[in-house]
């Protein structure tokens, strides 16, 4: 074997792409297809996930964790969760056990009907029954155990929320 035997490392690739980008000048073109491979490869990973689960869409009032909400790709700032209720009786969350620490939590409340309530270890954050649209709140939520209910509806609109 020679002094130059090919490996196959994460090393290697990445000298590729910097000498690809290098050579052709497209460095945000060649970061943006490594991205959006990336996507690709995300969203399969969570079809296959999705496909199977037996529930899925199986009735309208889906409660608790639904990661699929959860946001492609990490922007600047906080990290998000996502939360959701709506007029299915859907309350759920992108993440039911996340880590301790703050973040931006952005629910989507499409229903008149019903609200979207995280409380728990001395925090509370809501939408209204009667409002909708998007609501951003900004919270730490240092380890404990919360809830998320439907104040209505909080024998069957609800779920637990673990930090972790
Ligand atoms: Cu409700």
């Amino acid at each position: 074997m020679g002094a130059h035997r090919l490996t196959p490392s994460f090393g290697g690739f990445l000298s590729v792409v910097a000498v690809y980008s290098e050579c052709m000048k497209m460095t945000t073109a060649v970061v943006a297809a490594v991205a959006a491979a990336g996507l690709v490869l995300g969203s399969l990973g969570m079809a296959s996930a999705e496909s199977s689960d037996a529930h899925s869409h199986a009735s309208p009032g889906q409660i608790g964790e639904n990661r699929d909400l959860a946001p492609q790709r990490a922007g600047a700032g906080l990290p998000k969760l996502l939360g959701i209720v709506n007029d299915d009786r859907d309350i759920e969350i992108s993440n039911r056990t996340p880590i301790p620490g703050r973040y931006k939590i952005v629910v989507r409340d499409s229903t008149r009907g019903h609200n979207w309530h995280l409380y728990g270890n001395g925090k509370s954050i809501s939408t209204t029954v009667r409002g909708t649209g998007r609501w951003v709140f900004k919270i730490r939520l240092p380890a404990g155990n919360y809830r998320v209910v439907c104040d209505p509806h909080f024998d069957d609109m609800e779920f637990d929320l673990i930090v972790r």
